[in-house]
């Protein structure tokens, strides 16, 4: 089995229990089950969560030796993380970077993106669908990469 981690930054724990407007209705429970539902065979899901930035930094240094791919949304810490950027860098396997919301419709500030100057891909606005995109994409960039290596 090929590990695919699905990392999300603060306050993300929350989904479907707060500001719904803007999020939607669905948990993390619920994205969880959409992305084993779109991953491919021989791959499986690690979903994580965290409101730290040292921890979610922690997570992308073990995902090295781990996981053949990343689909981030660091929510928040898009905006604010040189950190997290750094260790993104020292990662070499595949990156996509989701927001459930279309962040370029919505406040300045949300528009600049430290993690995209890394991410291979960068799925906006598709709600919670965009993790199961994500997921697929890297099922896909995977696939692709081990035929070219046979
Ligand atoms: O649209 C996204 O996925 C974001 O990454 C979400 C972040 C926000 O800071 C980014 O600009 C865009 C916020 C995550 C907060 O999640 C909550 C979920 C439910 C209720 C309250 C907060």
């Amino acid at each position: 089995m090929k590990t695919i981690v699905v990392l999300n930054g603060p306050n993300l724990n929350l989904l479907g229990k707060r500001q719904p407007q803007i999020y939607g209705h669905e948990t993390l429970e619920d994205v969880t089950r959409l992305c084993e539902a779109a991953c491919a065979e021989n791959f499986d899901i690690r979903l994580l969560q965290s409101n730290h930035e040292g921890q979610i930094i922690d997570w992308i240094h073990e995902a090295r030796e781990t996981t053949c791919g990343m689909v981030i949304n660091p929510a928040a810490f898009t905006h604010t993380s040189v950190a997290i950027l750094d260790a993104l860098n020292t990662y070499e396997p595949p990156v996509i970077e989701v927001h459930i919301s279309q962040v370029h419709k919505r406040e300045a500030f949300r528009h600049h993106s430290y993690v995209s100057h890394r991410a291979d891909g960068v799925i906006a606005g598709l709600g919670i669908e965009g993790y199961a995109a994500g997921v697929r994409r890297i099922c896909q960039l995977v696939e692709r990469s081990t035929e070219a290596a046979t």
